[in-house]
């Protein structure tokens, strides 16, 4: 068995620490909190039950596939579990200061996860006197989407089926023709279902004067970057991916590994549960996803997987989707909005 002690001050980051080193069959067999010149320091002791290869041994590291990727998941989310009894004893709210605990309880009844509050709950020990917001700011990263200097033109809008891309990939362009006077803007359907919603595409686009394309092909899909030369913008409207799919690989096969230097950007609703959003993410996350649009705010009853997959992808939000409509529907976050809508059910205001 080989045992090992992790210490630190973040409880977050000794759990990572765990998970890297030992893996995730790692068990706890302790956790220890000292106070040391006023600093909270945490000693975990870990232990991993594998036999250790023999000196010499040259371990080969295959690549995981799908299923063992899925399985290492659901380790880690029984370690996190057990991790989580062992500390959450610890996460004292009587400790914080009222309007922290007020903040803390809202937060908790709005669905974010018992990692993300007790990285907040360390935050909000360590600064007592600082303004509870500018210590929740630093939690949700914001990139308005029309404000953004993006590095690329064409931008891919991935995501559950019914999630709202078609729509927002249409606001979006809208948006982007009202305020970038003279930009090119060129939408692309890449949803070979022939549903409603290409017609809608179709329609509404050459109605308001931007270009459209139609992707059903890798003859297509390769001739895209030449056929955009003239474009400033290429907004991409992918297809829900059934199944246990992965974007990544989609992209591959139906690109034919022609799929130009992109953004993707992950549109989602919190209207999903815990569970399915991470399931979600995990299949649409790739190396080129930038940002998160949030849909049908104006449906949702709480609003924590917002704060949940922040913390979880490190993305930020760079939309808002808060109607069915056409107008006056997407908004560009500002700081304070993911609190507005957390802790009062606040939805933005749009000006589009
Ligand atoms: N209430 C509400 N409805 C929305 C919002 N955004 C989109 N919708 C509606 O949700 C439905 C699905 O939107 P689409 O844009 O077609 O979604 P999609 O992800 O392209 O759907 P598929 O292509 O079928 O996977 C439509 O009826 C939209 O009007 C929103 O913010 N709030
Ligand atoms: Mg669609």
């Amino acid at each position: 068995m080989q045992v090992k002690t992790f210490t630190g001050t973040s409880t977050k980051d000794i759990m990572a620490r765990i998970k890297e080193e030992l893996g995730p069959d790692a068990i706890i067999l302790s956790n220890q909190k000292h106070n040391s010149k006023g600093v909270t320091c945490y000693e975990i002791m870990a232990a991993l039950d594998v036999p250790q290869p023999a000196a010499g041994t040259v371990e080969s590291v295959a690549p995981l596939g799908q299923g063992e990727a899925a399985c290492l998941r659901e380790e880690w989310t029984k370690l996190r579990k057990q991790l989580m009894a062992v500390l959450k004893p610890q996460m004292d709210i009587g400790l914080l200061t009222p309007r922290q605990q007020l903040v803390f309880e809202y937060l908790e009844r709005e669905g974010v996860k018992e990692d993300v509050l007790m990285d907040l709950w360390e935050k909000f020990r360590r600064a007592p006197e600082t303004p509870t917001l500018s210590v929740m700011n630093r939690m949700v990263g914001v990139a308005p989407w029309l404000d953004t200097p993006w590095e690329h033109k064409f931008h891919l809008l991935a995501g559950p089926f019914g999630s709202g891309k078609t729509s927002t990939a249409l606001r979006l362009a809208l948006a982007m023709k009202k305020t970038r006077r003279g930009a090119r803007i060129m939408v692309v359907n890449a949803d070979r279902s022939q549903g409603k919603g290409r017609l809608y595409l179709r329609h509404y686009t050459e109605l308001s004067g931007l270009s459209y394309r139609e992707l059903d092909n890798s003859a297509q899909w390769e001739s895209l970057r030449r056929d955009a030369e003239g474009f400033d913008l290429v907004l991409v409207d992918l297809p829900g991916l059934p199944g246990r799919q992965n974007l990544d690989s989609w992209l591959r096969d139906v690109s034919g590994g022609n799929l130009p230097p992109c953004h993707v950007h992950l549109v989602l609703s919190p209207l999903f549960g815990s569970a399915q959003m991470d399931n979600f993410v995990s299949r649409l996350r790739g190396a080129s996803t930038a940002s998160i649009i949030w849909t049908k705010l104006d449906e949702a009853c709480n609003y924590g997987e917002i704060i949940n997959q922040a913390n979880s992808t490190g993305l930020p939000v760079s939309l808002f989707s808060v109607g069915p409509d056409l107008k006056n529907t997407l908004v560009q976050p500002k700081d304070q909005d993911v609190w507005k809508l957390l802790l009062r059910h606040e939805l933005p205001l749009a000006n589009n």
